[in-house]
């Protein structure tokens, strides 16, 4: 190709290329608008938020752990990083065989040695430490005041009260059917809970710690709610456990941290937590709705039973 027939070529790009900024950004421009017509996504207080960049506001002792662990390891990899390989690139240059640097013989001190070996040694024993404290005290579930079983089903959570106040209780928490809808519709509007709406949200008390025991129906799934610093698998045929104490009242929100299937992201969680009197008014108030039938509606099932046939 000669240099005439190259620089036409360009000529005739240019416009092209205009051509091709000017319709992105005419386009962005459009996608901008709509989301803005449709309004905007908010914040979920005790689920995600909009442009999130850390973890979810801890409210138990362990997510806060979780949180200063993270921090820590952090500053202590980026200190590490920022040293090693300033230490190295300042080698590089200071040393490098275009300024006339010679080699010298190493006479590899004892020091030295002792040095690169023990520092780090004490720097993994640093990091260890605290991981592991935290790490037990998050596995530690003796001592609870209730105890809930989780059994993960493709795709919703039983719930089952087994131990402490409101034992008996258990019931099935599915995704909102206004959720499912909005999400077959295949344009959601902008809904801060998006597929984090269940009908039956799991209520526990305030201050009060709460073992859940994980299991599964079918497939592996995962119980998981990241305010509470909480993920345990919930694996099919064995039983984990994990545990939270939270220290505010409110609705926090999770999701199935496994995959398990088509509708894996269709089995959110939704943890109420409330203070002590609204839970014992709400364990009433769920034992009633579950209690047998009285003596005064026993004579209607009866009268029930006699028309309709009995199941083969
Ligand atoms: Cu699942």
């Amino acid at each position: 190709m000669d240099v005439s027939c190259k620089t036409r070529d360009r000529m005739q790009s240019r416009p092209i290329r205009l051509l091709a900024a000017a319709g992105t950004l005419a386009l962005s421009a459009g996608v901008w608008s709509t989301v803005a017509a449709q309004g905007v996504v908010g914040d979920l207080p005790g689920g995600p938020a909009v442009n999130q960049w850390n973890f979810h506001p801890p409210v138990t002792r362990i997510a806060q752990d979780q949180h200063w662990l993270h921090g820590f390891m952090l500053i202590v990899c980026a200190v590490i990083f920022v040293v090693v390989f300033g230490v190295m690139f300042y080698s590089i240059l200071r040393h490098r065989k275009s300024v006339g640097h010679q080699a010298q013989p190493l006479a590899e001190p004892l020091w030295v040695e002792l040095g690169w070996t023990i520092v780090p040694l004490l720097i993994v024993i640093g990091m260890a430490l605290p991981a592991t404290w935290v790490l037990v005290a998050q596995k530690d579930t003796r001592q609870s005041d209730i105890t809930i079983k989780a059994t993960g089903m493709q795709w919703k959570w039983g719930y089952d009260y087994i131990k402490g106040e409101g034992e008996g209780i258990g019931f099935v928490s599915t995704l909102d059917n206004s959720h499912r809808i909005m999400s077959s519709s295949g344009n959601p509007p902008p809904t801060d809970d998006y597929l984090l709406k269940v009908d039956h949200p799991l209520v526990v008390p305030v201050d009060k710690k709460i073992r859940i025991i994980t299991t599964a129906n079918d497939v592996i799934h995962a119980w998981m709610v990241p305010a509470f610093g909480v993920k345990q698998d919930a694996i099919p045929g064995f039983v984990r456990d994990t545990w939270f104490r939270a220290e505010k009242t409110g609705d926090f929100y999770g999701q199935c941290a496994e995959l398990c299937g088509k509708e894996h992201a269709y089995m959110p969680i939704h943890v109420r937590v409330v203070s002590a009197q609204d839970y014992s008014a709400w364990v009433q108030e769920q034992k009633k709705a579950r209690a047998p039938p009285t003596a005064a509606a026993a004579p209607v099932q009866a009268a029930a039973a006699e028309v309709l046939p009995a199941r083969p």
